[in-house]
């Protein structure tokens, strides 16, 4: 197999996009009671995980039963619970190591990778810059398009974060969409090193399309994703920025392709919301996969 234990996206229903067949999910491994770990990051209260809502709307990840999940195991601001792949989380250093204009130029150490996918503007390159609590890691922009290449950014000589250039500019044609998605494609299809995707979606406006569009040929093609709402600090100017309402939306909109909840976390690269918690969900599905 392509891939060694990548979370894989449990059950699509249904997938409009990409002629690939999808690839069987791996087993699950099971956990030794020793690697759990107490959680102790509520910054506001997780939700209650009532029968219901770890029944319909929890990300329960590997190594864990559902039966098991408590209101303590959901991290705050996302579905996810935590469960004994959880581990060490932080960044205690990072270096630029690369920039690659195919995917047969990446690094070829194997080490694990978080690929940052999502549309043009939308805080990929800000949201690396937040986790590893530096400034211009990556250079960001108010211009759509900044992020060219793919880019390989090494953390704790361990993992790597990869930025990758967004996809739909605001006006662009749909033949510029294609050559986007003929790029990156190689990118996805190819690299067995890939861990999964934070797919960002900007919770600061309604939902798009293309977004779904590309959660979808990413759930064809059995490659696992976070959602990472983005600007969940925008609260403030009309209709369009209302994060709770869109995310909501958005979620509504995916419930309809899949069987089992996907999982979701807010954030914001301004106030910093969800980083420590979005770094111990990474922590989980890393270990996973080394495992
Ligand atoms: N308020 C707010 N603004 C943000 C946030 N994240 C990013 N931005 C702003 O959104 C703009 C785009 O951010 P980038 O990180 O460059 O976006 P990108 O997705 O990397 O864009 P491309 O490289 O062009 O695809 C910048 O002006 C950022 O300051 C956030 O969490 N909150
Ligand atoms: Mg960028």
């Amino acid at each position: 197999m392509l891939l060694r234990a990548r979370l894989s996206n449990p059950h699509l229903l249904s997938i409009p996009f990409s002629s690939t067949k999808p690839r069987s999910p791996p087993p699950l491994a099971a956990a030794s009671s020793s690697r759990r770990r107490p959680l102790s990051l509520s910054a506001t209260p997780p939700p209650p995980a009532s029968d219901d809502l770890v029944r319909t709307a929890l990300f329960v990840p590997p190594g864990i039963d559902r039966a098991e999940v408590t209101p303590s195991m959901v991290l705050p601001g996302s579905n996810i619970v935590v469960g004994p792949y959880a581990g060490h989380s932080q960044i205690k250093q990072v270096e630029f190591v690369k920039s690659s204009a195919r995917a047969r130029d990446c690094p070829k150490d194997h080490r694990p990778e978080f690929a940052i996918l999502g549309r043009s503007n939308v805080g990929k390159s800000s949201l690396i810059n937040a986790l590893v609590r530096k400034k211009d890691v990556a250079l960001t922009s108010k211009t759509p398009g900044k992020t060219q290449l793919i880019n390989h950014f090494l953390v704790n000589k361990s993992w790597y974060l990869v930025d990758l250039p967004g996809y739909g500019f605001a006006n662009a044609p749909e033949s510029a969409r294609m050559d986007w998605s003929s790029f990156t494609k190689g990118y996805f299809l190819n690299r067995g090193t890939l861990v999964g995707v934070l797919l960002l979606v900007d919770a600061s406006s309604p939902p798009q399309q293309i977004d779904l569009d590309c959660a979808n040929w990413l759930g064809r093609n059995n490659i696992g994703m976070t959602f990472v709402f983005t600007k969940c600090d925008k609260t403030k100017g009309g209709k369009k920025t209302r994060p709770a309402e869109n995310i909501e939306q958005f979620q509504a909109l995916i419930r309809k392709h899949y069987q089992e909840p996907l999982p979701w976390i807010m954030t914001s690269s301004v106030t910093g919301m969800g980083r420590a918690e979005l770094l111990l969900h990474m922590s989980q599905l890393r270990n996973y996969w080394d495992n």
